[in-house]
């Protein structure tokens, strides 16, 4: 079993999720500032005022980063530090904060690969209409160029969105996210303008500098139908995998969104297309990023689902519906590593176009304990290697994939779930700041080294 030679391995974070200094150095307010403010959003009314202090303590978490041995670290760009009303207006501090950042990541040997956004909008473009809006997408392309011309002389590949299924679709008609909104309309709008600032971005950069290497971000799943011979399911299932799989790259390669959808939306999408669309959202790109944590599971919706989908037309539930398999994660999302190298086969068949994928996320939520010092977190490790076995056998499959990051780095701001949700390879006490290596750092470490040639070996060695 192995990777190729120059397999990149990484670890990934948001800026939201982990800097603090949310009202430092002349930053905007972002919609996840207000959102979290608002009570009843986020659990226990956790904010990400503080978070894991990484704004103040860059050094020490890239010596973590040095130990971990990763090639790669992805982070995110706070749009609200450099730009904090969404205008013209700059905030150089917080160039500079990135731009120390980045620095000190190329001394250390490790690649900066920041994603452009990560959620956290400046307020004052919400109170335009955010993405509902489509001139949100001209200024993200503003933006885009504005961090090309900043960094681009020491990054050369960069992610523009993160999720954008997530933040349009949570934010703006489910409305557990930012900005908890609850409109098909304005949904529907997001969802385009998103794909819209995708491609405008990467022409903005591109103009600035041709040679960065640029792609975007999606969360991908595999529908999982409980009964293949209900026809009802089967057509959900593919509503479904047209929603969140194929509604971004479809725009991207073809500059058509996929026609069930089209057919479903009707006018609230005819509404927000302009004439000579197709031209602008279809765009070259050099790589796609994907997320993966688990397949989603399609049975016949119960009382739940329904009043899930009040607000309109949406059953288009979040990552699974109905019953989904057990073990799950702290997440409650089932654990389905086969799903990993599944969902990369169907992109290689579907998209044989796409030379270079990254897997940008992949990752676990698991609650240990501290105990003498260790964070014992077997399932993590369990999880992690399941996912890069079944990764190692989609790249022996002839999948084109240059690069895993594991999600994430350290425990976070999990959104709407607060801090109660533990994603990291390294413990974070959120009273102390304290940052401990859990098992599955130490694991991960091993892997890295190795360059994943013996990732059950590592497991078992470690079980002792
Ligand atoms: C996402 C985001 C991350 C999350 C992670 C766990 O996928 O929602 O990219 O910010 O923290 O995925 O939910």
């Amino acid at each position: 079993m192995t990777f190729p030679k120059n397999f990149t391995w990484g670890a990934a974070t948001a800026s939201y999720q982990i800097e603090g200094a949310a009202h430092e150095d002349g930053r905007g307010p972002s919609i996840w500032d207000t959102f979290a403010a608002t009570p009843g959003k986020v659990f226990n009314g956790d904010n990400g005022d503080v978070a894991c202090d990484h704004y103040h303590r860059v050094p020490q978490d890239i010596e973590i980063m040095k130990d971990l041995g990763i090639d790669s670290y992805r982070f995110s760009i706070a749009w609200p530090r450099l730009a904090p009303q969404g205008d013209s207006q700059r905030e150089q501090r917080g160039y500079d904060f990135y731009s120390r950042l980045i620095d000190q990541l190329l001394e250390a040997g490790i690649k900066p690969l920041p994603t452009m956004y990560h959620w956290d909008l400046p307020q004052a473009l919400q109170d335009k209409g955010g993405w509902a809006n489509r001139d949100t997408a001209y200024r993200f392309a503003v933006y885009a160029a504005d961090l090309a011309e900043a960094y681009s002389d020491r990054v050369d590949k960069w992610i523009t969105f993160n999720e954008p299924w997530c933040f349009t679709w949570l934010g703006y008609m489910s409305g557990v996210h930012a900005p908890g909104v609850k409109d098909m309309d304005q949904a529907i709008a997001a969802a385009h303008h998103s794909a819209l600032a995708h491609a405008e971005g990467i022409r903005a950069v591109r103009a600035i500098n041709p040679n960065v290497i640029i792609g975007q971000t999606l969360n991908m799943t595999n529908y999982i139908v409980s009964d293949p011979n209900d026809s009802e399911l089967v057509d959900l299932a593919r509503l479904q995998d047209a929603h969140i799989n194929r509604w971004w790259i479809d725009a991207e390669q073809t500059g058509h969104y996929p026609q069930e959808l089209v057919d479903y939306y009707g006018p609230k999408l005819q509404k927000v297309l302009l004439p000579g669309d197709e031209k602008l959202l279809k765009i070259d790109t050099d790589f796609m990023g994907v997320n993966y944590y688990s397949d989603s599971f399609i049975s016949a919706p119960g009382p739940e689902d329904k009043a899930a989908m009040d607000g309109g037309p949406h059953p288009f539930p979040q990552r699974a519906s109905g019953k989904v398999p057990e073990p799950t994660t702290d997440m409650g999302w089932p654990i389905t590593p086969e799903g990993i190298k599944n969902l990369l086969l169907r992109i290689k068949r579907d998209w044989p176009q796409i030379e270079s994928l990254a897997v940008t996320e992949n990752g676990a939520a698991y609650d240990y304990p501290v105990e003498n010092g260790e964070v014992n977190d077997h399932l993590r490790v369990e999880y992690i290697a399941a996912h890069l076995e079944q990764l190692s056998q989609a790249i022996d499959q002839g999948v084109p994939l240059d690069a895993y990051f594991a999600w994430s780095l350290m425990d976070n701001y999990e959104w709407a779930e607060g801090y109660r949700k533990r994603f990291g390879l390294v413990h974070v006490d959120f009273e102390t700041q304290a940052r401990i290596p859990k098992l599955s750092a130490k694991v991960y470490k091993e892997i890295v080294a190795s360059n994943g040639s013996n990732i059950r070996g590592i497991v078992e060695s470690i079980r002792v």
